[in-house]
């Protein structure tokens, strides 16, 4: 068979709804963009945890303080989930770390900001989860096989993440002035740039054409958005937390949320690696692969101890 009628029966199989699977003939298109992409999402799940993980030893009470252990846990077997389903593409895990570690690939532009407050962390698990899990479910039906069967887990596990960062925002807004305003201020501070992780708007989104092609993405990067806007916007009314978007309005005719102009200087200006904690992220990366060198050697002298 020539290349070209290999191209065409992959892309009847795709448009018929099947599953690539890691022994069928894909183009090296294919391969290459989910590489991109499965190993920027496995980053960004790693880098997720620095965020988060600065609170571990300031949570209020042990409930909280085991409820974001076992969160940040479930993001490091996120990333690991990810990177091994990457792997199913001929790529080595060493290759996709080196990546990551000399800047040639990315991470969600969301981790590139400080938590300033405790209340952040309840608002990163409602909104930054919550967003997460908008363009997860689509992934969880995305038409390479390891995956979409990766996400089936990761999003039941994020699901709990943003139930429980709602419980968290919802208690503070509840609670004194002062914990209403520190949620409020949370909430000012991480919403647009909750909007930021669903990418650049359809028309500046090169790769988008492409995806959905190969259904890879099922939806655009501005319908991901507005869905989630028009999910979120009602939960912050019930709980009286006001979104920072003075554009913000509701169109009865067409049963959606408008919302204002994203600053997309701002966050080409955060991909670029110019965020508030873009160098901190890549220095907390570098500090832990340099002291965990010995894990890994540990690890293949076993593996080479035990080969036969
Ligand atoms: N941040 O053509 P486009 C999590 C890049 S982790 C940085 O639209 P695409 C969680 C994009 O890579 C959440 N870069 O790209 C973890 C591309 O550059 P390259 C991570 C971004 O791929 C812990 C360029 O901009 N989720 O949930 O069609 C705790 C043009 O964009 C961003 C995933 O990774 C961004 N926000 O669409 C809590 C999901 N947006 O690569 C939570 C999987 C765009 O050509 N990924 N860029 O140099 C995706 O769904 C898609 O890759 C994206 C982007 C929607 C993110």
């Amino acid at each position: 068979m020539s290349e070209e009628e290999k191209l065409l029966e992959f892309e009847k199989r795709i448009e018929n709804g099947e599953v690539i699977e890691p022994k069928d003939w894909m183009p090296e298109r294919y391969r290459k963009q989910l590489i991109r992409m499965m190993s920027q999402h496995a980053h960004s799940e790693i880098i997720g945890m620095l965020p988060e993980g600065n609170w571990i030893t300031r949570a209020p009470n042990l409930r909280r303080k085991l409820g974001l252990l076992a969160k940040v846990q479930d993001e490091a077997g996120h990333g690991l989930y990810i990177y091994s389903a990457t792997e199913t593409l001929g790529v080595d895990r060493q290759e996709l770390n080196e990546q990551l570690l000399n800047g040639s690939a990315k991470y969600s532009s969301i981790f590139n900001y400080p938590t300033l407050s405790w209340a952040d962390i309840g608002v990163i698990g409602w909104l930054v989860d919550g967003a997460a899990i908008v363009n997860q479910t689509l992934l969880a039906k995305c038409s390479y096989g390891p995956y979409q069967r990766s996400m089936v887990r990761i999003c039941k596990e994020e699901n709990f993440h943003k139930k429980q960062g709602y419980e968290m925002v919802s208690t503070l807004a509840g609670g004194t002035k002062e914990q209403k305003e520190m949620v409020q201020d949370a909430v000012n501070r991480w919403w647009w740039q909750s909007l930021m992780m669903f990418g650049p708007s359809d028309k500046d989104s090169p790769n988008s054409a492409e995806l959905m092609r190969w259904k890879i993405k099922l939806k655009s990067n501005d319908e991901l958005r507005q869905r989630f806007v028009d999910l979120t916007v009602p939960q912050a009314r019930v709980i009286d937390i006001e979104i920072p978007d003075p554009d913000l309005k509701f169109n009865k005719e067409t049963g959606h949320w408008e919302f204002g102009e994203i600053n997309w200087d701002e966050f080409w200006s955060v991909v670029k690696g110019n965020g508030p904690m873009n160098k901190q992220r890549m220095a907390a990366r570098r500090k832990a692969h340099s002291k965990g060198a010995w894990v890994r050697e540990a690890a293949e002298a076993y593996a080479n101890k035990h080969k036969n």
